[in-house]
């Protein structure tokens, strides 16, 4: 029933056509992309599942602050804007603009690495947060939450941290030997799975026991309280705003891909508590790798669209939309039997190709199969999260086994309604009903950095 599901709290202003083109064409492009949707051109893809990120719709609102823009390459009045807007959520003193998730990743976990065999430890470490890690000298460890890799069961806050886990593992690497925790809300790579603000609190108080910095990765800082709201026992009459504001309260430093919940196509931010001295260190590293601290390689008119981004974020209906978008895509998947991540999280659906065709091992890449087969079903392009992705064990080169084999159908926001919603959930039923036939891939190139953006394949 589509009245369980709340209706989209904007009206269509302006459009986009789309295009389908025939399944025979759509082979003949997969196979010329090397059975890698990454190497697809857009024009040849009907729903575009593969990312959330700068992929959703801005608001008349956005568009109108763009004509704002001051695009001053020093001291720019949309630096300040959002600075302000940035300095209001987090409460944080020091801000600077970065191009994306990336640009704040690469700014400042060098600085927090201060010797050889520091480790980071997060409830999970996004790819290119791993990949900027070991770039810097580190290591990057994994500590969630068991619950995370059972998908068949409920548990409203699969994005948590292992507390336990976590203890023992800055105990056995020395605390000195940890360069930072690193608070991934949601938890995106196992589901875009919340995080409990209970959670937050302990691995906090945890942190400040050994004083090890604590990082929030919020590139979808807004869906995690939303759910916090939702899910957790005393947040049920506090506004959004306050409950992000508590989250951020108990971090030092806040890294965001403002392409997720800054509602824009491109942008980031770093923020830090109260650490000047970091905070002048990250500055000197910005100037080289992004630009003049000010604009961080962000036009004056990307930061005001990001100052209204960042507020508009916070609604609550638009939030209430938002999830319910996945919820819906989720549950017809699941009425149909296809198995997915359960509870579904704040940015997609997470089908777990693991149970849906275990006759395909890890190392051909059963995830990447269920993509290809559903862009051929229907043109609908998702995106592997499982061993492709995990890529290989920088000291020993192995192929990592991932605990979870994930084909992920991500929702851009505010850019498709519930009709294509029914076109996406038809398309994966037929693959599933399928699913016996499918077969995994060998690699025809393999690249030595995030190799699953430009591998190319064939089908075995
Ligand atoms: O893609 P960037 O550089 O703006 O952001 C990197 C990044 C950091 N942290 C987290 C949790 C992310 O989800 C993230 C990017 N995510 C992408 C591109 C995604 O498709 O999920």
């Amino acid at each position: 029933m589509r009245s369980n599901y709340k209706a989209e709290p904007y009206r269509i202003k302006m459009v986009e056509p789309i295009n389908q083109i025939s399944k025979e064409k759509r082979k003949e492009r997969l196979a010329q992309a090397g059975y890698n949707p990454f190497a697809l051109k857009s024009e040849d893809v009907y729903i575009d599942l593969l990312t959330d990120s700068g992929t959703g719709a801005m608001s008349d609102k956005q568009w109108g602050a763009l004509m704002q823009g001051d695009e001053a390459y020093a001291g720019s009045r949309s630096f300040y804007r959002l600075e302000g807007v940035v300095k209001h959520i987090t409460n944080y003193q020091c801000f600077m603009p970065v191009h994306q998730g990336r640009g704040a990743e690469q700014v400042l976990l060098p600085a927090l690495v201060k010797h050889e065999h520091m480790h980071f430890i997060s409830n999970m470490h996004f790819d290119t947060t791993r990949a900027h890690v070991e770039i810097a000298g580190a290591r990057a460890i994994d500590c969630v939450i068991d619950a995370c890799f059972d998908t068949k069961t409920h548990h409203p806050f699969k994005g948590n941290f292992d507390t336990k886990r976590l203890k023992t593992l800055i105990e056995e690497k020395g605390k000195e030997n940890i360069a930072g925790i690193i608070m991934t809300i949601t938890n995106n790579s196992a589901g875009g799975q919340p995080v409990s603000m209970d959670n937050l609190k302990e691995t906090a108080a945890i942190a400040r026991g050994y004083d090890i910095p604590i990082i929030i990765d919020g590139a979808r800082y807004a869906e995690n309280a939303y759910f916090v709201k939702q899910r957790e026992k005393g947040y049920e009459h506090k506004s959004i705003l306050a409950i992000a504001q508590e989250a951020f309260a108990l971090a030092d430093i806040f890294m965001m891909s403002a392409k997720k919940d800054g509602l824009v196509n491109i942008g980031g931010v770093l923020a830090i508590k109260e650490n000047e001295a970091l905070f002048e260190q990250c500055r000197s590293r910005v100037v080289p790798l992004e630009g003049f601290p000010t604009y961080g390689c962000m036009s004056g008119r990307d930061m005001e669209a990001l100052a209204v981004g960042l507020e508009e974020a916070l609604d609550e209906d638009y939030l209430e939309h938002r999830t319910d978008q996945v919820k819906y895509l989720g549950d017809k998947l699941k009425a149909a039997g296809v198995p997915i991540q359960w509870p579904t999280g704040g940015h997609a659906v997470f089908v777990d190709c693991k149970a849906m065709v275990p006759h395909i091992p890890y190392h051909q890449f059963p995830a990447q199969a269920v993509v290809n087969a559903l862009y051929e079903a229907s043109g609908v392009r998702g995106v592997e999260i499982g061993s492709l992705l995990l890529g290989r064990d920088p000291d020993t080169k192995e192929n990592i086994e991932s605990p979870v084999e994930f084909m992920r159908l991500t929702i851009p926001r505010r850019t498709y309604t519930y009709n294509h919603l029914d076109v996406v959930a038809d398309g994966v039923i037929e693959v599933y009903q399928n699913k016996d036939r499918l077969k995994g891939l060998d690699f025809v190139y393999e690249p030595p950095v995030l190799r699953h953006f430009t591998a190319k394949f064939k089908p075995l």
